[in-house]
């Protein structure tokens, strides 16, 4: 590439978001240049390759919805897709409409620091080139950074060392192999179950019990296909004004609280939720997610059916999860506490004893050593800040994102941050991002994004940037909102608990279509709540 080429949009990240903006932008008359640092398109789809890795949003409802044409012509297989059938589906959205000539692929971004005199940012990319750019667009994911614990001794393990979220692309062969996974969150509970089918030891190592239910995946059926795709527009309306963009025909919770059912009622229809599979417990009653109470009586039902799974007591204990349910993400699985009753499977609580270091030969934890010759961590990401804070991003004034994100992320609608003009963020800190669906929320945000882009251009506007007082009202109103849930009582990735020494905020806003109401009236008032610097 040309050095220092002069664009009108750079977007950073071939996933989701990003694929959909570069589509828009280009539509929209802009010159638009993209980079991924992946060698092709998919983002989290194209690196967490791990065996058992699947969507756990239906996917009728985890696609785009922008194109009509597009969501006619494609046929999900299974009702929650596995991760080759989305980057599939992500490599045919690629082709159809084109997007792989706008791409630098295998090339990240190194550093993006804005020049307020010229109202353009400039980055400087891996392969030593330059592009200077007007709007700086970061699609590069909220679970796009691992998370990989610092044990002593792993340069001395003779074994394997892999994380679920970077997975070989050639592939594992575990057969035969003395396995261990660190982590039980959505990577480690998909993975566990299709890793003890190869593996000839597999050991768990668990931190946290996480709730997890089933899934109940199958084959797609053609009559709920038809009957989808007879209006899809719809169903698509239909998920956007639920609270996670997505579930309106099972995720509505009843109106009726947990206390005016009997504990019979209950207990039915707890357990018709559980066979039906899915996230769908949640919504059995109003309650469940706001009040202790309630949400204790739903909690002690699924530890009931650990009980009742998991054939060793003790294991069973061990797999009872103590905090709130749905505080930290539920988790969805095929078979997952059924491979405990397997006898080549144990689990080992590192709670009690801490995973201590590496040996040649296996990994301690407590006074045990635990001989492997595979370590898988799946300890997920420095979710929603980790990526965006690995480059190098100077705003005005040489104000670093770092700096000024020191205490937390700082957005105004999830976009915009102050200090760091024309720079927008898919999917940031401040917006639904990974409480709602993700492709949806990433719609959202590039249909709103592009919208101001074209008004700003329409005005010959230099340089849009959030104010002071409405980005730190929008803070307040994510803090609140979340304030006011059972979000907060637990740690977890959401509040950037899982990262050692990263501030403690809780980082996505609940709440899609207020959200997107909100956007859409910021909109309708001219962007009030930034500033426009005029040509
Ligand atoms: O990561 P996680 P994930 N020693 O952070 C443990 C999405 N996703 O990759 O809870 C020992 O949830 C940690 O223990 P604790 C989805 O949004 C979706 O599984 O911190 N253990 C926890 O058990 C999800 O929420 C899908 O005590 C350590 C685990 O590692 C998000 O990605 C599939 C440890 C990490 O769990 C992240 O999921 C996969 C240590 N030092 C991912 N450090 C689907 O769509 C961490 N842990 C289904």
């Amino acid at each position: 590439m040309a050095e220092n080429i002069r664009l009108d949009a750079i977007v950073v990240g071939a996933g989701f978001a990003g694929l959909y903006a570069v589509h828009k932008l280009r539509e929209q008359g802009l010159s638009v240049q993209g980079y991924e640092r992946g060698a092709g398109v998919g983002g989290v789809w194209y690196w967490n390759r791990y065996p058992g890795a699947r969507c756990d949003i239906e996917s009728m409802e985890y696609s785009y919805s922008f194109s009509e044409a597009l969501q006619q012509e494609w046929e999900w297989k299974e009702k929650f897709a596995s991760q080759p059938e989305i980057l599939a589906y992500l490599n045919h959205v690629a082709d159809r409409f084109d997007l792989r000539r706008s791409y630098l692929f295998e090339t990240e971004v190194r550093s993006a620091h804005y020049d307020a005199e010229e109202g353009a940012w400039t980055l400087t990319l891996s392969d030593g080139s330059a592009a200077v750019s007007r709007y700086l667009i970061l699609g590069v994911g909220c679970l796009s950074t691992a998370m990989k614990p610092r044990i002593e001794g792993a340069e001395r393990f003779a074994g394997q060392i892999l994380h679920t979220g970077h997975w070989p692309h050639e592939g594992v062969d575990l057969a035969g192999k003395r396995v261990g996974i660190v982590g039980t969150g959505s990577s480690g509970v998909q993975a566990v179950p299709m890793i003890a089918r190869q593996a000839a030891e597999l050991t768990v190592f668990q931190r946290t019990a996480t709730y997890t239910v089933p899934a109940r995946n199958a084959p797609l059926d053609p009559a709920e296909v038809h009957r989808v795709k007879t209006d899809y527009a719809d169903f698509r309306r239909r998920n956007r004004k639920m609270v996670g963009a997505r579930g309106a025909d099972r995720l509505n919770p009843d109106p009726k609280s947990v206390f005016e059912a009997s504990p019979e009622e209950r207990l039915d229809a707890f357990l018709a939720r559980w066979a039906e599979g899915g996230m769908g417990i949640q919504a059995t009653y109003s309650d469940l997610r706001s009040d202790l109470e309630a949400n204790t009586i739903v909690a002690d039902f699924v530890r009931d059916q650990i009980r009742a799974t998991v054939q060793d007591p003790q294991t069973a204990e061990l797999l009872c999860p103590k905090q709130v349910l749905g505080c930290k993400r539920m988790c969805i699985d095929t078979g997952y506490y059924e491979t405990f009753n397997l006898p080549h499977v144990r689990l080992v609580d590192v709670k009690a004893n801490p995973l201590a270091h590496f040996t040649e030969t296996g990994l301690v934890a407590g006074e045990i050593e635990y001989p492997l010759d595979v370590a898988i961590f799946a300890t997920g990401f420095d979710a929603m800040t980790g990526s965006l804070l690995a480059m190098d991003i100077r705003g005005r004034d040489g104000v670093t994102l770092r700096d000024a994100w020191a205490a937390g992320p700082r957005t105004y609608l999830g976009v915009g941050t102050l200090g760091f003009p024309n720079m927008f963020i898919l999917a940031g800190p401040g917006s639904p991002s990974v409480l709602a669906n993700v492709p949806i929320a990433a719609e959202q945000h590039v249909d709103w994004i592009t919208g101001m882009i074209a008004y700003l251009d329409a005005r010959g506007a230099k340089a849009i940037e959030p104010q002071q007082c409405a980005q730190d009202g929008w803070v307040e109103h994510v803090n609140a909102v979340a304030a006011g849930t059972l979000y907060t009582s637990c740690d977890s990735w959401y509040l950037g608990a899982n990262v050692p020494g990263k501030s403690r905020v809780f980082m996505p806003l609940l709440g899609f279509p207020a959200y997107e109401a909100r956007c859409d009236a910021v909109a309708a008032e001219g962007y009030s709540g930034f500033d426009i610097t005029p040509a």
